[in-house]
């Protein structure tokens, strides 16, 4: 089958502009597949790219059981970061740019090398990373009920919509990052915690993930990227007012505030 890639690039960048929810693509044509819904993705980012936009990192998603439960996925993605999309800690999130969005906690790596794969270890991930510390992603997913299968959510950038990164970095390799814990609060009540090893056994092995996958199609993890590994817990609703603390240890805490 060969698809129309223009057509659902178009599609789902009307959806983010119009900030509309729109039907799964895969409820529409049969037989998407992870390899082509990367193409789409690789052509919405281009979009943005072209449009004045820049790739500041990469994402990962899916990675934990707690999101893979909620998600209703059992394999993990990635997707990409842009320029545009982060926020400095303490940021309100601005309700009226987005559709129906989640937060959630995240580990987040600060890239010093390259990394390019195949064969990239856990290890090699800690001798490229310069820092580590928490962060916050806003996902938004643009389809309706936050519901999608995986090659769905791959052409989607994975939810991708805006993400805040801590102040306080540690140097990766100072700190086990698997014993890192963080406590998910929503306007001050603890909803989910979680230590690092709920990201595939370790964080790094996220990123030792994503630089795999990406050699599959001739990429690489960049030198002062940001990375962020996936959610450590299930996502929360952001309605107004909704203040979402997340405190790590080691890495201090990320709050934003949604108006
Ligand atoms: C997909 C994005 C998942 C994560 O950290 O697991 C993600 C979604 O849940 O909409 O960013
Ligand atoms: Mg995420």
């Amino acid at each position: 089958m060969t698809l129309d890639i223009d057509r659902w690039v178009g599609y789902l960048l009307d959806a983010v502009d119009r900030r509309a929810e729109v039907a799964a693509i895969s409820s529409q044509i049969d037989g998407l597949s992870v390899e082509a819904a990367y193409d789409v993705q690789d052509a919405l980012v281009a979009a943005r790219v072209a449009d004045g936009d820049r790739v500041v990192g990469a994402k990962l998603g899916v990675t934990s059981k707690a999101k893979q439960l909620q998600m209703g996925i059992d394999e993990p993605a990635y997707g990409w970061l842009l320029g545009s999309t982060q926020l400095p800690a303490g940021a309100t999130i601005a309700l009226d740019e987005l559709i129906h969005p989640r937060c959630e906690p995240e580990i987040v790596f600060q890239m010093a090398n390259d990394l390019e794969g195949p064969g990239v270890t856990a290890r090699d991930v800690l001798d490229a990373t310069a820092n580590v510390c928490g962060g916050i992603e806003i996902i938004d997913s643009r389809y309706e009920r936050f519901t999608f299968t995986l090659p769905d959510v791959i052409a989607d950038n994975t939810s991708a919509a805006r993400f805040v990164v801590g102040s306080d970095t540690v140097r990766a390799g100072d700190i086990d990052l698997r014993l890192v814990e963080c406590v998910f609060e929503i306007d001050s009540a603890t909803v989910a915690s979680a230590t690092g090893e709920a990201l595939l056994g370790d964080p790094a092995e996220c990123v030792a993930l994503l630089a795999n996958h990406l050699a599959a199609r001739g990429r690489r993890i960049e030198a002062g990227w940001t990375v962020l590994a996936g959610a450590l817990t299930d996502a929360f609703p952001l309605v107004a007012g909704t203040r979402a603390a997340a405190h790590y240890t080691d890495l201090g805490t990320v709050v934003i505030r949604a108006v």
